[in-house]
């Protein structure tokens, strides 16, 4: 039977991934591994180890001895605490990859999942339908580590055969774990605020569209991109990865269909700019020729899921 460890698994994609691991490999193959002293609680049916990815030796040790077939590697600085912590951000998020590159290379690991993102876009990049294969300059620092990640990953797959995959994540919206630190995370605070209070003040202006996508359709993803054939997964650096793209204003008005009291008002932050440097929408054909990607949730599926699921309780 498969052994799986997922590193960063108290986080917004961590978690969900655990939990539909379990579902599918059993509780107790799938390892949840996480910088926290205390395994987040929708985890806490299964193996937990406190890691952190930066204690190499830890980490080396620990993937030795388990030997676990596959490793997902999320921990990460998102973009808006990358650019308070630049430094920090550039060391978490590509030492724990490399740590995790050379394991593979000795042939501990057998495949390896890293998530890049949107980041990896740059002002000077085509905004609308963004190619798999385009201008690359991102302005961030999380998205230069992303991009240099890419790279990488892509070097490592060609010179030793290194089975690593991954995808370029839109914003993700889900409600069993809160995000924290990204430019997108207003998609999801605004269904805690929509529910609570009945009001949101979005930080991004209300025409900054942005591409996005529902959990499970990209928890989906991601488990098919893990599970299709090598041969099929041509692209070693990342898939570009579309759901639904939106702007503010539009998922507000999304929102007033189920809440028609709810009202938005717009403060842009230094997170505008941000969002500014990113593609309004992502062209995925390569994900779908390549491993038959396909979306389920559009924009209504999703507030309706969102309103129905979020707990108000959870904000502060
Ligand atoms: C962020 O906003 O930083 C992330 C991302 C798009 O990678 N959600």
């Amino acid at each position: 039977m498969k052994k799986i460890l997922v590193i960063g698994a108290g986080g917004q994609i961590g978690t969900e991934l655990v939990l539909e691991l379990r579902k599918r490999h059993g509780v107790n193959q799938v390892i949840a591994a996480d910088v926290k002293e205390e395994c987040t609680d929708a985890l806490k049916d299964g193996p937990y180890v406190k890691m952190d990815v930066l204690d190499k030796a830890y980490v080396q040790e620990y993937i030795r001895t388990e030997k676990p077939d596959d490793v997902y590697l999320l921990a990460a600085l998102l973009s808006a605490t990358a650019e308070k912590h630049p430094e920090f951000a550039w060391k978490l998020n590509m030492e724990g990859l490399f740590t995790i590159l050379d394991l593979a290379k000795e042939g501990v690991i057998k495949k390896i999942f890293w998530p890049s993102s949107i980041a990896v876009f740059g002002p000077t990049t085509p905004r609308v339908e963004t190619p798999q294969y385009t201008i690359m300059e991102p302005t961030t620092v999380y998205g230069i580590s992303k991009l240099a990640g890419e790279r990488w990953c892509e070097y490592y797959f060609n010179k030793f055969g290194v089975d690593v995959r991954s995808i370029r994540y839109p914003g993700l919206i889900s409600y069993t774990s809160l995000p924290g630190g990204g430019t997108t995370d207003y998609a999801v605070d605004i269904f805690y605020h929509a529910k609570k209070t009945g009001e949101y003040t979005s930080f991004l202006n209300k025409d900054s569209a942005l591409p996005m996508m529902y959990m499970e359709d990209a928890i989906r993803a991601t488990i098919e991109l893990m599970d299709a054939p090598k041969e099929s997964v041509k692209i070693r650096s990342s898939y570009n990865l579309a759901g639904i793209s939106f702007t503010p204003e539009q998922l507000a008005l999304a929102i007033q269909e189920n809440l028609p009291t709810f009202k938005m008002m717009y403060q842009p932050d230094f997170r505008q700019a941000i969002a500014d440097s990113w593609p309004d929408s992502i062209d995925d054909t390569a994900a779908k020729q390549d491993w038959g990607w396909k979306e389920k949730y559009d924009l209504k599926a999703m507030v309706e899921t969102m309103l129905k699921n979020v707990d108000p309780s959870k904000l502060n």
